[in-house]
């Protein structure tokens, strides 16, 4: 069937990159035996050590990642015996102790059971990202992320018991599906999750915010694609300030703090530049927060001059770059930083990690 030569194909593709690259010898012992595993099974059988290869490829080929000058540093759990719902947590909670090492984070993926050939994987993860916050509605204002309204919605009807004084910032259960068809929400230990909260070296007011967010982001509705075969696998990497400051807190469908950060900062309307003062003094805050906490972070240019010397080191191999310019250079990355000025690859390699199109939110 056309399915089983396209796993074929990828298969041989991978079997080939692997071994070019490594300088492994037996590539064609190696694709004889897979060759003839996938012809009675649909699928193959993936060594430990040609997992962590692939998914360390896979964040290489991410093309709207900065971060990717560290692709050999992935730290990769096999977690592909782990079937049932106490399994995939005890999985969780481990990658986020195991990731968030006390503040020195460690890139980290986490690899599930694969989907079978025509069947949904046997477990996979619901929410976007392991540590986000719930969305509360009150009289038509929204209290909290309202970028997770509709999952904090799925949670509650699930049976989470929502915390006694709901506020701007509680951290959403887990909901693991299973290939049975059912839905079930983990709550999530707070002591588990490590959190910053968001202060300012010079503005003493922009504490009395209240702002905090998590220390490690971990997205987990993507799947892993090595050789033809998909894996749930949520991954993390560290934050760039500009995500949280620039993004997170600060869009008018997020946390929309700019207003409150202008009138902190006593700007008035004829200074045109007033939202980029208040943009910038969220940035400050974020990075000094971070570093405060010794928790992982770095910033626009600093990821800008890595990803450079990526793209030089990938060049010197032999490899073309693949790149989302609008991803790489997104606000308030500036011509001057050196990932600005030229164009990347628009290609689709594999391994990669891919949109979960069984995605329900
Ligand atoms: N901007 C999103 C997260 C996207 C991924 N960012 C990372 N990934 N840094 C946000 O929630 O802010 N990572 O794997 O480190």
């Amino acid at each position: 069937s056309t399915t089983r030569n396209s796993v074929l194909d990828e298969a041989h593709a991978f079997l080939r990159l692997l071994h070019h690259e490594t300088g492994q010898a037996g590539f064609t012992r190696r694709w004889r035996d897979v060759r003839g595993e996938i012809a009675t099974t649909g699928t193959w059988r993936q060594t430990t050590h040609k997992l962590t290869y692939g998914a360390r490829v896979a964040w290489r080929n991410s093309a709207r990642c900065i971060g990717r000058l560290r692709w050999q540093s992935l730290q990769v759990h096999d977690h592909r015996h782990a079937t049932d719902v106490p399994g995939v947590q005890r999985a969780l909670v481990s990658h986020l102790h195991q990731a968030t090492n006390n503040g020195r984070i460690r890139s980290t993926i986490t690899i599930f059971p694969p989907v079978p050939a025509g069947g949904p994987a046997p477990v996979r993860i619901v929410n976007p990202q392991l540590v986000r916050y719930a969305a509360w509605t009150d009289r038509g204002h929204i209290l909290g992320d309202p970028a997770n309204l509709t999952f904090t919605r799925l949670a509650t009807a699930l049976g989470w018991p929502s915390p006694p004084n709901r506020g701007p910032f509680d951290i959403l259960p887990w909901i693991v599906a299973t290939d049975d068809g059912h839905l079930h929400a983990l709550p999530v230990d707070q002591s588990d999750i490590l959190e910053v909260p968001i202060q300012h070296p010079q503005h003493r007011w922009i504490a009395d915010l209240g702002l905090r967010w998590p220390a490690v982001p971990v997205i987990s509705n993507m799947l892993l694609s090595i050789g033809g075969v998909q894996y749930p696998a949520p991954f993390n990497g560290f934050f760039m300030g500009s995500e949280i400051a620039a993004r997170n807190l600060a869009d008018v469908d997020r946390y929309h703090q700019i207003p409150a950060v202008i009138d902190g900062l006593k700007l008035d309307e004829n200074d045109r530049l007033r939202h980029d003062k208040a943009l910038l003094a969220l940035q400050e805050a974020v990075l000094h927060s971070y570093d405060r906490a010794g928790v992982t972070i770095t910033d626009h240019h600093r990821e800008s001059e890595h990803f450079a010397r990526f793209v030089r080191r990938e060049e010197a191999a032999g490899r073309t770059v693949v790149g989302d310019w609008t991803w790489l250079n997104s606000y308030p990355m500036t011509p001057q930083d050196p990932s600005w000025k030229r164009y990347y690859s628009p290609a689709a390699l594999r391994p990669a990690l891919c949109p979960d199109p069984g995605a329900a939110i």
